[in-house]
């Protein structure tokens, strides 16, 4: 039986992955951050908790690391903890740097130094791209990458350690440059769910307003289940290497701010305000993704596409 090591198991892609995996039939063990309150909700919606092996570890700290690659034996670990909010990392940068960027080398020194043929995913982004755009209007695996954030930049060492230590040292580790992906288990901070939930609660009359910042910005926004598909995809592949993860399609927030209040029937322009606060000091515009790589060798494509992804994020919360 093959196992798989998850961290970052609580979070959105944790919990999709755990589900898809365990139909696969792995073993499967997780980490996760202790704290006072279980986070485990989103391994309850799936009805997956029972059938992982969770271990407290925190990516800041080596020997809890060394220690979930021990308990686990793992034959692929995928690496998705993170501090993920981008808005966040401008608040805390070290943080985000030791834990993004740092957190990535870690596991590729337990592996050198273990000497075992562990395999290992690493949750790369698009923001690592930033401002930079092919001629086309498209990013893929050879557009040069400008990232516009903390975030983007300790993600970009992570990125580069992986080929690194993929070239140095024959480890087989690959890196998905994932775009947006979002889903019903999306983080409420995130704008996804941000407008889907407020979409819910002025529907029944909780709330009144929904104020946003930047509604020009521009995302390639896939299905969260379907993305999660490709990150294993990544490492069946006999060798190693990075792939784009994209719908190919772009959106503005303001055109996902304009389906998600269709959706519930009611007119947006009623309801949605502009905060200047709420906008970063540094943005992301235009994001549209290339995946032609990931679809000649993986075999993978998305079939979940804007309209309907808007749909199965925002009718949840009408029914809640
Ligand atoms: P998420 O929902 O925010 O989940 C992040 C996970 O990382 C959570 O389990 C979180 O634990 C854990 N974590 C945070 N800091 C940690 C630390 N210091 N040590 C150990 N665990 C820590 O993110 P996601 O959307 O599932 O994304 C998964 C990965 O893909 C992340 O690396 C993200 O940067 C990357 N990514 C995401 C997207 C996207 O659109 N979703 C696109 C490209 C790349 P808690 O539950 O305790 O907070
Ligand atoms: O912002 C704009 C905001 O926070 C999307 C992470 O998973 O995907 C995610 O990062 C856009 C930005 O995601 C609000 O300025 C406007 O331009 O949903 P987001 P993100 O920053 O694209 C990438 C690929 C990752 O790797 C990350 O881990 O929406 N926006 N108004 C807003 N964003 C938020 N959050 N809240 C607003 O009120």
């Amino acid at each position: 039986m093959k196992r798989a090591l998850i961290t970052g198991i609580t979070g959105q892609d944790g919990a999709y992955l755990a589900e898809f995996l365990a139909n696969k039939g792995y073993q499967l063990f997780g980490t996760y951050r202790r704290s006072s309150t279980p986070n485990f909700w989103r391994l309850q919606a799936l009805d997956i908790l029972q059938k992982v092996t969770l271990i407290p570890s925190d990516l800041t700290d080596m020997s809890s690391l060394l220690e979930a690659v021990t308990i686990s034996d793992p034959h692929e670990i995928y690496n998705l903890a993170a501090q993920s909010y981008v808005g966040a990392s401008f608040y805390q940068p070290m943080l985000t740097a030791e834990v993004d960027g740092t957190g990535t080398l870690r596991f590729l020194e337990i592996i050198r130094h273990l000497k075992k043929n562990i395999k290992l995913y690493q949750a790369s982004t698009s923001e690592l791209y930033g401002d930079s755009i092919n001629r086309d209007g498209r990013q893929d695996e050879e557009t040069k990458f400008l990232p516009n954030s903390p975030y983007a930049a300790a993600k970009l060492y992570g990125y580069h350690i992986v080929k690194i230590y993929r070239e140095a040292y024959g480890i087989f580790a690959s890196n998905g440059i994932l775009f947006n992906h979002e889903s019903p288990l999306r983080g409420l901070e995130f704008v996804t769910r941000k407008i889907t939930n407020a979409v819910g609660k002025i529907k029944s009359g909780f709330e009144k307003k929904l104020k946003l910042g930047n509604l020009e910005s521009a995302r390639d926004w896939g299905y969260a289940p379907e993305y999660v598909e490709a990150m294993w995809l990544i490492l069946q592949q006999s060798k190693a290497d990075d792939y784009v993860i994209s719908t190919n399609e772009t959106h503005s927030v303001q055109e996902f701010v304009e389906e998600a209040f269709a959706a519930a029937g009611m007119d947006w322009e009623k309801y949605v305000e502009v905060d200047e606060l709420l906008k970063r000091p540094k943005d992301v515009v235009h994001l549209r993704g290339d995946n032609s790589k990931a679809k000649e060798i993986l075999n993978w494509q998305p079939k979940v596409k804007f309209k309907k992804l808007v749909r199965i994020s925002t009718v949840p919360t009408l029914a809640e």
